[in-house]
């Protein structure tokens, strides 16, 4: 068959077969396409979506690749040997669990990368933080002297990484969906940051959830582990070496904080590192993703004075408690990639000295329970403006906790807060929830709050 997008009658009709299968055309699924192409492998793509995102590229690039929209076609994918599955559909789907049955082998592209990759892998996962902490690694690298290549949940998907020379190192972002279909894992040292709920849409409780999350440390490599969250520091192994980490007084051997006449210090047993006045990252919750940073660097022996210059120089990523402007007196702040209660939580408890707080929240609940943002939003926020599909699920939720206001628009809801908050308050959008239901993504979610607030200030000059 030749041609791209057939209908899926046209493949019935000639009874053909296809031994590998691509799920999903987002980015994934087109970095498996570069990747199998190359290898000179013939396969099918398929997509439940009717216009999936890189259907232009596919059509442009690789004319004639099959590939079948509009549903998940069982009857391609009773054919297939092996499914290479996108992250964003689970292995629970009937049509996936039905050919799994029929024997085919279903992995993701990381563990296709796995299975290729000829530098050490350093792994990274945990509900928040993955990006701040794997971003932070990989600038120590390099400022070691070393390569690093930064892929994985992160954006870059992994096997776009094999298209430069290997690096010294690979630090790999793995979300729990990347997870659930790895089996070739051996990292030179993994961390499991923290496990809060997320993905409640996708896995019957959090146990189960941070079983896959669990999956980070396969292999017999450094295991990093945080002694502050209950399902991480439940992974220790005495048959492994392992470095922990705590905002707590450290032990010998161990990363913490000390306090030393009344100033904190991050600090390696009792060696004093660094005064925490000189990282330019705000709130506990990146003290931990400092810490974490430090054991994983330590793991792969970078030098101590290269890894506290990196951490100094580390300004944080766009969208993750990112000060975007003080305007008459009001300090604004881009959270958006705060998708979940935990996050979210920590964004609010890192600005709570800050004075009047009024959160900007809501999007795609993603089934998730609310009540502890509840606490924390009765304890620190002044006001709430909700946004998005599940508003009224937040609203709920909150009720009684602070005033609590709606807006149509992300713009109406920078306007309202502009009149809400007081002087010398500030106003951070941490949604809490996932963006798709008003955006493609949280970038652009967070891009559509920080032109809103810019105008803001325009119209007060
Ligand atoms: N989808 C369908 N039908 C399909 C295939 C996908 O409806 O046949 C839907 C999925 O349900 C999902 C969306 O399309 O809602 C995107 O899924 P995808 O697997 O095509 O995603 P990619 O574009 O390949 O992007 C993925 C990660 N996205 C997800 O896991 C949902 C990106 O992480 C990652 O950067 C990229 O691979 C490269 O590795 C984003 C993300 O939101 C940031 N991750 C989640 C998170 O961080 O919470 C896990
Ligand atoms: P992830 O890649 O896991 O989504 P990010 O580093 O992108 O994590 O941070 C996303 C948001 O999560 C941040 O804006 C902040 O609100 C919150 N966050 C970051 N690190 C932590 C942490 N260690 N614990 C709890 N929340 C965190």
């Amino acid at each position: 068959m030749n041609g791209v997008c057939s209908n899926i009658e046209d493949m019935t009709k000639t009874g053909e077969q296809f031994d590998t299968v691509i799920v999903g055309l987002g980015k994934t699924g087109m970095s498996c396409v570069r990747y199998l192409s190359g290898q000179g492998r013939s396969f099918v793509v398929i997509d439940s979506r009717s216009e999936p995102p890189e259907l232009d590229t596919l059509r442009q690039n690789y004319a004639d690749v099959p590939c079948y929209l509009g549903s998940l076609h069982e009857g391609i994918l009773s054919t297939a040997r092996q499914i290479i599955i996108s992250p964003g559909v689970a292995l629970t789907e009937p049509a996936i669990t039905a050919a799994a049955a029929n024997g085919a082998a279903v992995i993701g592209d990381i563990e296709l990368f796995c299975l290729q990759a000829s530098a050490p892998i350093i792994a990274i996962t945990g509900s928040n933080g993955k990006s701040t902490v794997a971003s932070m690694l990989h600038e120590m690298i390099l400022r070691s002297g070393k390569r690093s290549g930064l892929g994985g949940n992160i954006g870059t998907p992994a096997l776009d990484l094999f298209s430069t020379d290997a690096p010294d190192f690979y630090v790999l972002e793995l979300s729990s969906f990347q997870l659930e279909s790895i089996y070739s894992l051996n990292s030179v040292v993994a961390v499991m940051l923290n496990v809060t709920e997320d993905h409640m849409d996708r896995y019957q409780d959090i146990n189960s959830y941070a079983q896959v999350k669990k999956k980070v440390y396969a292999g017999d490599g450094v295991m990093v582990i945080n002694l502050d969250d209950k399902f991480a520091a439940s992974v220790e192994n005495r048959d492994r070496k392992s470095i922990t980490y705590s905002l707590r007084e450290p032990s010998t051997g161990m990363f913490g904080i000390r306090t030393v006449d009344g100033e904190r210090l991050l600090a390696y047993g009792t060696e004093l590192l660094l005064p925490i006045s000189a990282l330019q990252i705000r709130g506990d919750h990146n003290l931990s993703n400092a810490l974490a940073v430090l054991a994983l660097g330590m793991a792969i022996d970078l030098p101590m004075p290269a890894m506290l210059d990196s951490l100094k120089e580390f300004a944080g990523l766009p969208h993750r408690c990112q000060w975007l402007a003080r305007i008459d007196g009001v300090d604004w702040y881009n959270d958006s990639k705060g998708t979940n209660v935990g996050a979210s939580r920590a964004a609010i408890n890192g600005l709570a000295a800050a004075g009047d707080l009024i959160l900007i929240a809501g999007g795609v609940a993603k089934d998730a329970d609310f009540s502890q943002l509840a606490e924390t939003v009765r304890e620190h926020v002044r006001a709430v403006i909700l946004i998005g599909r599940d508003a009224n699920v937040l609203a709920a939720a909150l009720e009684g906790t602070c005033r609590i206001y709606s807006a149509i628009s992300i713009d109406a809801a920078v306007h309202l807060a502009a009149e809400l908050v007081g002087e010398g308050g500030s106003v951070l959008l941490s949604p809490a929830c996932a963006s798709f239901d008003m955006f493609a993504d949280y970038q652009a979610r967070g891009e559509a709050f920080s032109q809103a607030v810019s105008s803001l200030e325009k119209g007060h000059r």
